[in-house]
């Protein structure tokens, strides 16, 4: 069978679900692309319990993780048509459907980890995910990312000079390209699942991630130099279909929407400690941490702020978000 025609039959039964769910019971399809264990696919089965109690054991989530269904790309398309129910994905592959999603992914924009909870559990959160639904997507929720870093093969990095002509591996988001263009880098977009072998076959000299991606994903055992420049803290989503969403009665989406809130504390608990485990286990594994002249980075990035931040609405959330304690 060819790929696609494969792909088609696995996804079948979500489309004919899809067309009429109403009251019956239903066993959600969610994807992600990380592994078992990861903090995002933990807490979507976490969230899956909780739907459970919320709906007198009516629905659940069934993940498909690994990328069982495709990139980040594909599962957003997957839910858009209504083939599957969720896509737990990062902002970044939103970045080019939903405009307000570029405000959260921009460099050097959220002062901690604390300053980006606050803001996306807050109004502004709320403003971002309902600016969705026009594309076709609910927004349920974001979950922690962390902060993004950039990893080397050959060299390390420790100030702006470094990157200069850099092949560096970007998501797929046109901000992600100019965010590393304003470095000097070459960016590269290109699904994840594909950067381990990028990195190895020097198709690629850099790429950039959290600590526990970085650490899942093996990519330290290729590219040792762990940069410190923390240039973005893009988090992560939780997406739903609006096509399902729409066939579903009010008490169902109060339900859904109360699970994936639950899940948000529980995630951010498995989070902090893997971001811990996973910064012992790359340092165990030969990686190198290395501090870096983060202002420099800071300094170049006003081009894309000029570039993405171009509407008064997005202005706006900018500024609000730079005004939140
Ligand atoms: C991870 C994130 C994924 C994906 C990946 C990437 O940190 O959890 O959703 O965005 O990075 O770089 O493609």
């Amino acid at each position: 069978m060819k790929p696609n025609a494969k792909l088609f039959t696995k996804l079948l039964p979500g489309l004919i679900l899809g067309a009429s769910l109403s009251a019956q019971a239903t066993d959600f399809r969610s994807t992600d692309i990380h592994p078992d264990g990861y903090p995002t696919v933990d807490a979507v089965k976490f969230m899956g319990q909780e739907l459970s109690k919320l709906s007198n054991g009516r629905h659940s989530i069934k993940v498909f993780n690994n990328s069982a269904l495709g990139a980040e790309k594909d599962t957003i398309e997957q839910a858009k048509i209504g083939a599957i129910a969720m896509t737990r994905v990062n902002i970044a592959p939103m970045n080019n459907i939903c405009a307000p999603t570029v405000v959260p992914t921009m460099p050097f924009l959220f002062r901690s980890k604390e300053h980006m909870r606050a803001v996306l559990d807050g109004p502004i959160g709320e403003e971002i995910l309902k600016s969705c639904e026009a594309q076709g997507f609910i927004g349920l929720a974001f979950y922690d990312s962390g902060a993004r870093s950039i990893y080397t093969v050959k060299k390390p990095i420790k100030s702006l000079a470094d990157a200069k002509g850099l092949k560096v591996r970007v998501q797929q988001s046109d901000l992600w390209v100019s965010l590393l263009e304003a470095m000097g880098a070459n960016a590269t977009p290109m699904p994840f699942g594909e950067v381990y072998t990028a990195l190895k076959t020097g198709l690629v000299d850099a790429a950039e991630n959290n600590y526990p991606s970085y650490e899942s994903s093996r990519h330290f055992e290729v590219a040792k130099y762990y940069s410190k420049t923390e240039h973005s803290m893009a988090p992560e989503m939780l997406l739903f279909s609006k096509k399902i969403w729409d066939g579903l009665s009010a008490e169902d989406q109060k339900a859904l929407r109360q699970a994936a809130k639950n899940s948000v504390p529980f995630m951010r608990k498995l989070w902090d400690e893997r971001e811990e485990k996973s910064l012992a286990t790359v340092k165990a594994g030969g990686a190198q941490i290395i501090e870096v002249d983060k202002a420099s980075f800071q300094a170049v990035m006003k081009p894309v702020y000029d570039k993405f931040i171009t509407d008064a609405k997005l202005k706006d959330l900018v500024k609000r978000i730079q005004e939140t304690k």
